[in-house]
């Protein structure tokens, strides 16, 4: 997948490339570029944001800067999915997650402060995000998340397709909460970890874990 994002703090990105499973997949099933509004802008003073008309706090990313970051990009408005991380957006959830992972080419928009111009979401992007009902001082956490979301799912990613096949969310697990998880000491203060666990008896811890998805889910 080629992933693009377009943001005014591109180091912020740095730990996340850093770290598995994104850091296995670059280079590989992904080329993530981070680009930066500013080496596009077309004025003169390096500006990429301004004071929204009508008054008002903050600052709004401008969009001739954003469509000229895209016309050098791409030549024109992406004919690929082109998604603006704003709390206005749709909230994001492991199916758009999926879908988004399935498609060979993407691009994020973040703005800072007050956010986009409305004419960016409406002429230059096909959709817009929200990670949640609260309100984060930019769309870099956002574009963050869903960079992770999406990069794990990506082929060789987790090292085994059973983890993100089979984990909360994902249709394995008919769209619920993953089972507990246990690991050794089987035993710690008088804490014990379930029976059918240690029992070796695969159907029956299958059927445990499903069962323990179903009851998670239902509260
Ligand atoms: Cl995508 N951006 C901002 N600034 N705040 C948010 C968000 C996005 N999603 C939830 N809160």
């Amino acid at each position: 997948m080629q992933l693009d994002v377009f943001t005014l703090v591109p180091q912020a990105f740095a730990w996340l490339t850093e770290q598995r499973p994104l850091a296995s997949v670059l280079g590989g099933e992904l080329d993530l570029r981070l680009l930066n509004y500013r080496d596009f802008t077309p004025l003169r003073s390096g500006q990429v944001d301004d004071e929204p008309y009508g008054g008002g706090a903050g600052m709004v990313l401008r969009v001739d800067v954003a469509a000229a970051a895209l016309d050098a990009v791409y030549g024109g408005v992406p004919e690929h999915r082109v998604v603006a991380l704003t709390p206005q957006g749709r909230p994001l959830d492991q199916q758009i997650v999926e879908e988004l992972a399935a498609e060979e080419r993407l691009t994020l928009l973040s703005a800072r402060y007050e956010g986009f111009d409305e004419r960016i979401l409406v002429h230059l992007c096909s959709d817009a995000i929200s990670i949640g009902p609260y309100v984060l001082s930019g769309g870099e956490l956002a574009a963050m998340v869903l960079v992770d979301a999406v990069a794990r799912l990506l082929p060789g990613a987790t090292g085994s397709e059973e983890s993100t096949r089979v984990e909360s969310f994902s249709a394995e697990l008919e769209g619920g909460l993953e089972y507990p998880h246990y690991t050794r000491p089987a035993e710690f203060r008088g804490w014990h970890v379930p029976e059918v666990l240690l029992s070796g008896h695969h159907a029956q811890i299958d059927g445990w874990r499903r069962d323990q998805s179903r009851l998670r889910s239902a509260g």
